[in-house]
């Protein structure tokens, strides 16, 4: 038997302002995220999915990094790389927004949080999307500065996260709505905090602005959550899965449109004529994707956790998609998965077969989330 092998630390896989706690409270699985770490697992995929859909975890999410977007020329910059319509977003709200390239394919699919017209975050996804940005800028002649600041998202996840923030930073934090945010008072500092994340379990996120107080704010979110049972938690891989919360690089790449990708409600005919790459969209959008991500329901026993992306077949062995996320869920009693489809296969509830590492098992197309 070989033994799994170690990821090697080096400064190039950055820490975060809380891997130090994240150590301390007993991580076993990281992966690599903007070539920073990202907590994977705690007591195990099963127990870290049961009590982050009954309590309240912190998560460390400070590989969500953040592109700010600075100056007089912000607003128009960012409309250029999204076809969702910006226009009416206010100053307090946080938008999940598909960016794409001048062939409309998937960059990456961050939250952007406004400021103001003039100061964006962009907070991303597994990949280098300031490079993409400045390059635009600069091509453009803007009037923008674009860098990544000292600002590490920390998530609160779960049923109890609102009792839990409103013990931290007072009971007005019940008012927030989401995709909203808003400035609160930890200790003696402030820090911008949003009713989001990557769970569907509700919950907040913290920007810690400057890595210095990383370890105040989780022991303050740790002193006054004993009573909630809080514990020290990550992105949950079958809770995402369930919840249909798509993840870019493995369920997407720069080879899908938005619209393959689900999110069509996210492409305004309205912006596409200011959005690199809206032209090919707007023609996609009329004629329909050629595949589009789906929910699949696998047969059978547990399916070995492995990288994908597995096949999906048809009944005379043609390939017509692929799984690219996959888990067993104990709350749906199956394995659940996340899926592209091939236009003429992809109707809720037609019978697949697909080609799971250990064997082929029979599946269904089924919607995202699940439910
Ligand atoms: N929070 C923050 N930054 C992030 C993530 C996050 N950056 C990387 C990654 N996650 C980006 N991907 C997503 C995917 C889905 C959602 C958020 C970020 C999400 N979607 C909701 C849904 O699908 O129900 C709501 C979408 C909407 O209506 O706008 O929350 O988690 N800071």
């Amino acid at each position: 038997m070989s033994q799994t092998p170690i990821l090697s630390a080096s400064r190039r896989i950055r820490s975060t302002p809380f891997t130090r706690r994240v150590t301390e409270h007993g991580v076993k699985g990281y992966t690599v995220y903007n070539r920073m770490l990202l907590p994977t697992l705690f007591e195990s995929a099963e127990a870290d999915y049961h009590h982050l859909k009954k309590h309240v975890q912190v998560w460390d999410v400070a590989c969500e990094r953040q592109v700010e977007v600075n100056g007089p020329d912000a607003q128009s910059l960012m409309q250029s790389i999204t076809p969702r319509n910006l226009g009416k977003m206010k100053d307090d709200q946080c938008y999940y927004i598909p960016v794409v390239d001048d062939k409309g394919g998937m960059l990456n699919d961050p939250v952007a949080v406004k400021h103001a017209d003039n100061r964006w975050w962009i907070s991303i996804a597994d990949s280098d999307l300031l490079y993409w940005i400045k390059g635009l800028a600069l091509g453009k002649g803007l009037n923008v500065d674009i860098f990544e600041p000292d600002v590490s998202p920390l998530g609160v996840q779960g049923p109890k996260s609102e009792d839990l923030m409103a013990r931290v930073v007072g009971e007005d934090i019940r008012n927030l709505s989401f995709f909203r945010h808003r400035t609160y008072r930890f200790g003696d500092q402030n820090f911008l905090v949003a009713r989001s994340g990557y769970s569907k379990q509700g919950g907040f996120e913290i920007y810690v602005d400057g890595s210095e107080h990383g370890e105040m704010i989780w022991d303050m979110l740790f002193e006054a959550g004993e009573e909630f049972q809080v514990r020290a938690g990550c992105p949950n891989l079958i809770e995402r899965i369930e919840g249909g919360l798509i993840s870019y690089g493995n369920d997407m790449t720069r080879e899908n449109s938005p619209i393959e990708c689900g999110l069509v409600k996210f492409c305004h005919t309205s912006a596409m004529a200011d959005c690199i790459g809206g032209d090919v969209l707007m023609a996609e959008k009329k004629n329909g994707p050629k595949q589009i991500i789906r929910g699949i329901k696998i047969e059978g026993d547990a399916v070995p956790s492995c990288h994908g992306p597995w096949p999906i077949i048809d009944a005379s062995g043609a390939k017509i998609g692929q799984v690219t996320s996959a888990a067993w869920s104990p709350d749906f009693g199956t394995n659940v998965a996340i899926g592209m489809v091939d236009r003429d296969h992809w109707d809720i509830g037609n019978q697949v077969s697909v080609q799971a590492p250990d064997r082929n098992r029979n599946a269904t197309i089924t919607f995202l989330p699940f439910e």
